[in-house]
């Protein structure tokens, strides 16, 4: 216990504010002896005034830090670099070489933009890459591990809009040619050209992750992050060393809900897997991202405070010995003090600027730099464009263990480009510069392009037996291999025939709704020795809803912490059962998270050669409404499952209302090129349609997804008629033919659980009117239409052969009379086939906001009930003069629809 003689607090310097992160003088003693004084204090104060009045001055201390006008006091430290000097290690690389290396490739990157946009309008994006070709030359002279035999390579989510400095690299590495750079943004040009941001679907073999669509490479890689946790943990791969994964993103795209939404994931299961690199150049498009605070400080805060590991890089090497001469503390206070506004004008202004207004306003950090010209005051470096600052940050992070890093590091927008767009608000849209300007960008990073041809911008590549080329190479393949590069081997699942799902086919005898059918199917394939272990059932927070919960005993769901409670309900059958190596991931309430497993389960084939079957279910409107930039994002990075969009249908989902009740997201799903949307009616076409979804896709390794309509109506499940698998699958088929002897000949389309309404109507139609209508079962509109878009074009360009018929003018070629369809959407989903049905199709469909109330009246408000089934039929008779109007007059009575009840709001 100490004596108020023993009390002597250890006299601290000003310097000492920075602590042990300053990098300046201050070290771990003096922050010892900090510590222990005011351990003393707090004994002291203990001893003298008892623990209550201790406690009340503690609290009134804490409540002046919590005040000090630093944002987020508490969850972020000084503004300066995590790493202190001491403890930042040797820089492993030749900087020499390397810096040569880059300047090439911030040339050819600029180059490639700039030509592109001479003779073109493509557009493309410098700045991004200038003020981020440090961090991406670090990591792969050092860190990127790329794909060998017996590891998978590290999986890394380069910033979309600098895309231009990956081909950049991949050209000087010898990977693409000149005439790939030259057709930047062309890629109908002869000769093939590169896409514009990272896109799979475009270049297959070199881009893994679309990332241009800011917040999702984020997101993706965090889920990313934790399946590859989830293959390990269900035995799935048996990785020797565990992969990382990389993500790239830019200041401004931390705005993003789904960049910050979920990272609190990563730390609760203790993601150290996964590395973070925020490129803050504190600009976006139009300009600073926070001009009055701070974008580092506010995210470390963040960060912090979600349970990651953070590195802030602020500052670059040159400013190691200004920092450590900094004995007033007053150096830290400016650099505080000033907000992000600040700091981007110190770039665009010359260094004298920096003098007068950075170090001048307090006149004893002039002397900081009075040995300082202004020109090398404005070439104080900032931590992100410095390779040693940037690789003690990587190396750091690689090794942290625990908890996922993030790295937020300091850099200049549109670096190196100087008068053309360095640190202006208008640099990101810059990609035009003048012969000074080229002349300049030329100088500054030495690229040896003579005089006579500089105008023109050429390309330029190391030769082969140059130092830098086999340095580059030497580094690229003691790493693995080139990165990016999307490596598929074809490997195929022992998927089940379709005999397998024979009890799907006989019918049943309860009626179930099509979601009980799914989730027996999954039940099913789960148990299937080919592929049982390989599907990944994922699930929103709804399992329960849709029966899923029945799968939660046998199958668990995933946990990287087992189960450490006994659950509440563990008595019962579907108890909510965790274990580490459960096979269902439930996500929570969110959609955009489920979304982002779906991606990653689905293109684990590409991404560890380990194909993985998702069956992805949730309440359909909170689908491609919700998140349908990752639906589409699903397209483009090849991804294969299936999205079950259940509780679907405007008036099936009865009681919900608006908000809930979907009768559009089949119009979603068709605008994806590599989707098929489907809408079964049936437990047997589910079945036919998912059994050839996993022979297509894990067999014939088609790089599509499946997008099925459920609904959660119980009706009779008949059998399948005989021979209508392939029907079922491209989109039509005759299910029920109307009676024969009738005259007059109607056809109805139906669709998932409105076809109850169409096979009732069908009954009146000839019962009280004498019309003989087929019912058939449409299982998808778009797959007709796209099959009709096809033949259409091949027609219009082969005019002098013979016209081809598509499927739904083969199908109808021999059937009369009038053609009516009828879903639970809205009618634009029927009427993308109008166009090839004989004399035009008739649609009826639930456009309008939805509401609650029962499916009996929402299905009359909507006029997709069994009356106006009936009453559209007929009405589509009489357009074609094929029976009397009065017959519609009739009807209307007949079936007691009041022709002027409230219709739903259309404008
Ligand atoms: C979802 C989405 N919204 C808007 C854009 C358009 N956009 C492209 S780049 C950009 C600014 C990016 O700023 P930042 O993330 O800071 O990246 P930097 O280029 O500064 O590294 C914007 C708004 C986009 N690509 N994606
Ligand atoms: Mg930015």
């Amino acid at each position: 216990m100490c004596s108020q003689k023993d009390f002597s607090p250890v006299k601290a310097s000003k310097k000492e504010i920075y602590g042990s992160r300053g990098g300046g003088a201050s070290n771990a003693t003096n922050g010892d002896k900090w510590s222990e004084s005011m351990q003393s204090v707090f004994e002291l104060a203990l001893e003298n005034q008892g623990p209550e009045r201790t406690a009340q001055l503690l609290e009134k201390l804490a409540t002046q830090l919590r005040t000090t006008p630093r944002p987020s006091a508490g969850l972020t430290t000084p503004y300066v670099n995590t790493i202190p000097v001491e403890e930042q290690p040797e820089y492993p690389g030749d900087r020499a070489i390397e810096r040569r290396i880059k300047s090439f490739i911030r040339w050819n990157a600029m180059a490639m933009v700039v030509k592109a946009n001479s003779n073109t309008n493509v557009g493309g994006h410098i700045a991004s890459f200038a003020s981020s070709a440090t961090l991406y030359e670090v990591a792969q002279n050092h860190f990127f591990r790329g794909r060998t035999e017996d590891f998978p390579g590290d999986l890394v989510y380069f910033q979309g809009h600098a895309a231009p400095g990956m081909y950049a690299r991949a050209f000087v590495e010898g990977r693409l040619d000149e005439q790939q750079l030259a057709n930047f943004r062309q890629e109908l040009a002869g000769g093939g050209g590169l896409s514009s941001y990272p896109h799979p679907y475009l270049m297959p073999e070199f881009w893994q992750f679309p990332t241009v669509s800011m917040g999702l490479g984020p997101i993706m890689s965090l889920y990313q992050a934790r399946f590859n946790r989830y293959l390990q943990a269900r035995g799935l791969v048996n990785w020797k060393t565990e992969p990382k994964v990389w993500a790239f993103l830019g200041d401004g795209e931390s705005d993003e809900p789904e960049s910050l939404g979920a990272i609190t994931l990563a730390a609760r299961e203790n993601l150290d897997n996964l590395i973070w690199v925020v490129n803050c150049n504190l600009q976006r498009l139009d300009g600073p991202v926070r001009g009055n605070g701070k974008i580092i400080q506010e995210l470390e805060g963040l960060f912090r405070g979600a349970g990651w590991n953070v590195i802030k890089v602020i500052w670059g090497t040159e400013w190691d010995e200004i920092i450590k001469r900094d004995t007033s503390g007053l150096l830290l206070k400016r650099m505080e003090e000033c907000v992000d506004g600040d700091y981007q004008k110190y770039i665009v202004e010359p260094g004298s600027y920096t003098r007068r207004h950075f170090f001048g306003k307090y006149p004893q950090l002039l002397e900081l730099v009075n040995h300082l010209s202004d020109e090398q005051i404005s070439k104080l470096l900032r931590g992100g464009h410095d390779v040693r600052k940037v690789y003690a940050a990587y190396k750091a992070a690689t090794e942290h263990k625990g908890q996922p890093t993030v790295i937020l590091a300091k850099t200049v927008k549109g670096y190196g480009l100087g008068e053309a767009g360095e640190g202006k608000n208008i640099s990101h849209q810059q990609k035009k510069m003048n012969e000074k300007e080229l002349r300049e960008f030329r100088k500054r990073f030495n690229i040896p392009i003579s005089d006579d041809v500089i105008a023109d911008m050429p390309f330029f590549r190391p030769a082969p037996d140059s130092v830098e080329t086999k340095y580059l190479l030497e580094k690229r393949k003691a790493l693995g291999g080139f990165v990016p590069a999307r490596i598929v081997k074809p490997a195929k699942l022992d998927v089940p025939k379709l005999d397998y799902f024979a009890e799907f086919f006989k019918g049943g005898i309860t009626e179930i709704s099509t979601t009980s059918a799914f989730v027996r199917l999954v039940s099913v394939l789960l148990k299937h020795k080919g592929i049982g272990k390989n599907i990944v059932p994922i699930i929103p927070d709804e399992a329960r809803t849709f029966g899923v919960d029945a799968l939660f005993k046998d199958y668990g769901i995933y946990s990287p912490k087992g189960q450490l409670y006994e659950p509440v309900d563990n008595n019962t059958l579907m108890y909510y059962r965790e274990a580490k190596d459960g096979q269902i991931l439930e996500e929570g309430i969110s959609e955009a998270g489920s979304m982002s497993s779906f991606i990653a389960a689905g293109t684990s084939y590409a991404s560890h050669g380990v194909p993985m079957v998702p069956f992805y279910i949730y309440y359909s409107m909170f689908g491609p409404q919700r998140v349908g930039d990752l639906f589409w994002l699903a397209g483009d990075i090849r991804a294969k499952g299936f999205l079950l969009g259940a509780t679907s249908g405007r008036t099936s989902l009865n009681g919900e209302g608006l908000q809930h009740q979907d009768g559009h997201s089949l119009l979603h799903a068709s605008t994806i090129p590599t989707c098929l949307p489907y809408d079964p009616a049936f437990g047997y076409e589910l079945a036919v349609i998912v059994a050839d979804g996993l022979r297509r896709m894990y067999v014939e390794q088609e790089d599509i997804f499946y997008y099925l309509a459920l609904y959660n109506e119980n009706h009779p499940m008949p059998p399948m008629p005989e021979g209508s698998e392939q029907g079922i699958l491209k989109g039509l088929y005759k299910f029920k033919p109307g009676v024969e002897g009738k005259k007059i000949k109607a056809h109805i389309f139906g669709s998932g659980s409105i076809m109850q309404s169409a096979l009732k109507a069908q009954e009146i139609l000839a019962e009280k009117y004498g019309v003989s209508a087929d019912v058939w079962s449409a299982t998808s509109y778009k797959l007709l239409r796209t099959d009709a878009i096809r033949t259409q074009r091949w027609n219009m360009m082969h005019p002098a052969l013979p016209a081809k018929k598509n499927y739904v003018e083969t199908l109808l070629a021999k059937e009369s009379g009038a053609f009516v369809a009828v879903s639970d959407n809205i009618r634009t989903v029927s009427d993308q086939i109008a166009p090839w049905v004989p004399d035009g199709l008739f649609s009826l469909g639930t456009d309008g906001f939805g509401r609650s109330d029962t499916r009996a009246r929402l299905r009359r408000f909507f006029g997709v009930d069994v009356e106006s089934s009936v009453i559209g039929t007929l009405y589509a008779l009489a357009g074609k003069k094929l029976i009397d109007r009065k017959v519609v007059a009739q009807a209307i009575k007949d079936l007691g629809v009041d022709p002027e009840m409230a219709q739903p709001q259309l404008v």
